[in-house]
């Protein structure tokens, strides 16, 4: 990232009135968490998007959520970094602040960030199979595999697998907050995965100012305003300074 991206990039903040942060894995990944398409994104041989599929889910419960409880021991051990902090302390600085996350992991919660849209869930609640009842599940590992609600119902876990369709609304929102904003963030995705990947595009649609953080080029970097090259933890808390 050089002087003048990051001056343009803060006029673009200083500017707006209404912001959308879009985050992806790559936001988590200075915490210590693996993103999806790093090279540790396999567990027991099995690519990620097969272990986090609808598929695996309805063939074999246990094992999907040896997967997710894997992770959920993983993430229990890590904390929000300085772009997941610059992130919420940015929050009170706007008329309309909105976080739409990918993530999974409960970081920008964890790290004070109130508005916030998980469009593809959190590992840290599950989901009644017969019910569709919401449970917290904060212990981790957990005692047994797959978890018992009522009536000693299985439980799954409440994230948005491949073959799914996202959480009601979830995505509507998201893209409304994007088609009304003046500047979207886009920090840390590869933006391959749909219809996720359409919010930065909407925002830009609509005339946004769209910025990308990635220390590399991605599928959205086409698209955007402006890509700033480097790490989230140490780009994102510049631009958030003035
Ligand atoms: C659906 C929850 C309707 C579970 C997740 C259109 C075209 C092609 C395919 C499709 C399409 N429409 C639908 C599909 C299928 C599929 C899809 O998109 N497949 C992709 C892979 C091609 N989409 C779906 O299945 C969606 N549902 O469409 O339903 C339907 C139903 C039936 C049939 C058809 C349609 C549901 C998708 C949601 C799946 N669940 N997560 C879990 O977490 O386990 S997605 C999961 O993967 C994450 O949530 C996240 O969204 C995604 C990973 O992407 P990223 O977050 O971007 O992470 P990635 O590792 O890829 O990249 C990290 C980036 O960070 C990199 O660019 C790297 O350079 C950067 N980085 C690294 N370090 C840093 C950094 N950046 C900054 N700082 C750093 N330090």
């Amino acid at each position: 990232m050089t002087d003048d991206q990051l001056k343009l990039a803060r006029r673009y903040l200083a500017q707006a009135k209404r912001v959308v942060i879009f985050t992806g894995a790559g936001i988590s990944a200075e915490s210590g968490v693996p993103t999806f398409r790093g090279s540790d994104a396999t567990w027991k041989g099995m690519p990620a998007a097969v272990a986090s599929s609808l598929g695996l889910l309805e063939q074999d419960l246990t094992t999907a959520w040896e997967w997710f409880d894997y992770r959920r021991t993983l993430l229990k051990a890590v904390s929000p970094n300085a772009a997941h902090v610059a992130v919420a302390q940015a929050e009170s600085c706007f008329a309309e602040f909105l976080v739409v996350t990918q993530n999974v992991d409960g970081l920008h919660q964890k790290a004070g960030s109130k508005h916030i849209i998980e469009l593809h869930g959190n590992i840290w609640r599950g989901r009644g199979l017969r019910t569709g009842k919401r449970y917290d599940l904060p212990e981790t590992p957990l005692p047994t595999l797959p978890p018992r609600g009522d009536a000693d119902e299985p439980i799954r876990p409440d994230v948005v697998l491949f073959g799914e369709m996202l959480p009601a609304g979830a995505f509507e929102e998201a893209e409304l907050a994007a088609m009304r904003c003046d500047a979207c963030l886009v920090i840390g995705t590869s933006g391959v995965v749909y219809p996720a990947a359409l919010i930065p595009l909407a925002a830009r649609d609509a005339g946004a100012a769209v910025i990308e953080v990635n220390p590399e080029a991605t599928d959205l970097t086409p698209h955007v305003t402006l890509s700033l090259r480097g790490r989230a933890g140490d780009i994102v808390p510049q631009l958030f300074e003035a």
